[in-house]
C-alpha cells in the first residue's frame, strides 16, 4: 500500500534550525515564554507559516495559529500543534517537533493537492513549560477556557515581569479571543521524554491518558544565626527543614511502588551565605500521578509533614499553589486511528500514559484529542542530551499525516 510521505529533509532541517535559535552565551538553548529569544523562535515559525501560504492568527495570550482554510471554510478545523517555548538548557525536540511536524503535514497535503473536508490548523501554544510564568500549559489552558485570559496576562514571572507586558513587548499580544476556533479534533505529536518506547523497541506510542500534576511553592521561615556559635539544639534552620522535605518526598514516592513521582526542581536560601544558618528556604514541589485519588493522598501527606516539621523544627511554613491539573483520558477513537495508521505502515505501536504535561491535556477540555509519541534516547528530556533519531522523527510525522488525512476525509473519531 503506497503511502503519502512528508518531506523529511524539510522537517529535519527546520527542527535543527529552530533548535539553534535562542542559545545563550554558553550555547544553552533557553527560549522562555515571551522572552527575546522566544520572540526569535516565534518570528521564524511565523515566517514559515507565511511561506506556506497559511493565514496567521495570534490570540490575546500569544498562541500562534497557521490556518489552511482549504475546503469546508467555517467548519470546525482539525488542529495539530504543541509549543516552541523551552525549559532552561533544553533539548531541541520538546514541543518544537510537534509544531514543525504539524506545519510539515499541512505543507505536504497542500503540495499534493489534497482537498480536506475542513480547515486544518497548526498551533504553537504560549508558555507550555511554565518555567518563567506558572502554571505550565498556560496558553492552551486559557485557550480551552480553563483560565481567564485577563488573569493570565497579569501573571508575574520568576523574574518579576508581567506576562501581558512581555507579550506586548515582543509583538505577540494578538487580537483574537482565545478559543476563537473550536477544534473538530486535536492531535499532538511529541517525543515521549521517557524510557518506555526505546526500552521496548517500539517506534510509536498511542497516548491514551496523561497523569495529574500538582505544583506548589513552599516557603520555610527560620532564624538566621551564626554557623559557628549556634548550638544545633538552638537552631531554627530553614535550610535543614527544606532538606527534610526533599528526602520525605523522595522516600515516600519510592516506597509507594506506584507511578507517583515527586520533584523539588527549584530551591533558594536566604541570606545564602556560607556561615549563616538559612533564615528562609523557598522551593517548588512537583507531584504527579495518573490516579487522582493517589495524587490527592500525596498532597495531603505533604501537608501533614509540613505541619509536623513546623512543630519539630520551630519554623514557619507557607504554601502557594502554582498549578493543579487532574489526570486526562484522551479520545479512544483517535487513539485507534493512531494505532491503525501505525499498523498500516507496519510499525509497532504501544498504548501508553504520558508522564509529562502537554497542551493536549488542556485542549481535551474542548475537543476530542490524543497524542502520538516517538522514542527518546535514554528517556532523556529537559536536557541538551535529548535525542530522537531521524527515522523515528520522520515515522512519527508520517503517522500524524495519516491520522490527519483520515480525520480530514470524514473518518471521524465517533
Ligand atoms: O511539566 C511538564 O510536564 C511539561 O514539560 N510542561
Ligand atoms: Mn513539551
Ligand atoms: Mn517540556
Amino acid at each position: 500500500m503506497s503511502h503519502r510521505s512528508i518531506d523529511s529533509a524539510r522537517l529535519l532541517g527546520r527542527i535543527a534550525e529552530l533548535g539553534a535559535i535562542g542559545r545563550d552565551a554558553d550555547g544553552r538553548l533557553v527560549r522562555l515564554a515571551a522572552s527575546d529569544t522566544e520572540k526569535l523562535g516565534r518570528d521564524r515559525f511565523v515566517s514559515w507559516l507565511e511561506d506556506a501560504g497559511l493565514e496567521v492568527a495570534v490570540d490575546r495570550i500569544g498562541n500562534i495559529f497557521g490556518i489552511w482554510n482549504g475546503a469546508g471554510v467555517g467548519e470546525k478545523p482539525i488542529m495539530i500543534g504543541s509549543h516552541i517555548d523551552t525549559v532552561i538548557n533544553a533539548g531541541i525536540y520538546d514541543g518544537c517537533y510537534g509544531v514543525l511536524a504539524g506545519l510539515e503535514v499541512i505543507e505536504t497535503l497542500k503540495g499534493q493537492g489534497f482537498e480536506p473536508s475542513r480547515p486544518i490548523v497548526v498551533a504553537a501554544f504560549t508558555n507550555e513549560e511554565g518555567v518563567r510564568y506558572a502554571p505550565d500549559m498556560m496558553g492552551s489552558l486559557v485557550y480551552s477556557g480553563g483560565l481567564d485570559v485577563a488573569a493570565a496576562l497579569k501573571t508575574v514571572g520568576t523574574d518579576g515581569t508581567v506576562l501581558g507586558d512581555e507579550l506586548a513587548r515582543i509583538g505577540y499580544a494578538g487580537p483574537h479571543a482565545p478559543g476563537f476556533l473550536t477544534p473538530h479534533a486535536y492531535v499532538e505529536l511529541h517525543i515521549e521524554q521517557g524510557p518506555v518506547l526505546e526500552r521496548e523497541g517500539v517506534p510509536v506510542g498511542a497516548v491514551e491518558n496523561l497523569q495529574g500534576i500538582s505544583w506548589q511553592r513552599v516557603t520555610i521561615d527560620g532564624d538566621a544565626n551564626h554557623a559557628g556559635t549556634t548550638p544545633i539544639s538552638m537552631r531554627r534552620d530553614a535550610g535543614y527543614a527544606a532538606a527534610r522535605v526533599i528526602t520525605f518526598l523522595r522516600d515516600r514516592a519510592k516506597a509507594s511502588n506506584t507511578p507517583t513521582v515527586a520533584t523539588v526542581g527549584c530551591i533558594a536560601f536566604e541570606p545564602n551565605a556560607i556561615n549563616v544558618i538559612p533564615s528562609r528556604a523557598t522551593f517548588t514541589v512537583d507531584l504527579r500521578d495518573p490516579d487522582e485519588d493517589r495524587l490527592k493522598e500525596e498532597e495531603n501527606a505533604l501537608s501533614a509533614f509540613l505541619e509536623l516539621l513546623s512543630a519539630e523544627e520551630g519554623v514557619g511554613v507557607s504554601v502557594e499553589r502554582l498549578a493543579r491539573f487532574e489526570p486526562v483520558k484522551f479520545d479512544q477513537a483517535i487513539v485507534r486511528l493512531i494505532e491503525a495508521a501505525a499498523r498500516d505502515r507496519g510499525l509497532a505501536c504501544k498504548r501508553m500514559t504520558s508522564g509529562a504535561g502537554h497542551d493536549a491535556q488542556m485542549i481535551a477540555r474542548i475537543a476530542p484529542g490524543a497524542m502520538i509519541f516517538v522514542p527518546s534516547r535514554g528517556g532523556i528530556s529537559h536536557n541538551p542530551k535529548e535525542f530522537t533519531s531521524d527515522t523515528d522523527l520522520v515515522a512519527g510525522a508520517n503517522i500524524l499525516l495519516d491520522v490527519v488525512c483520515r480525520l480530514a476525509t470524514g473518518e471521524l473519531p465517533r
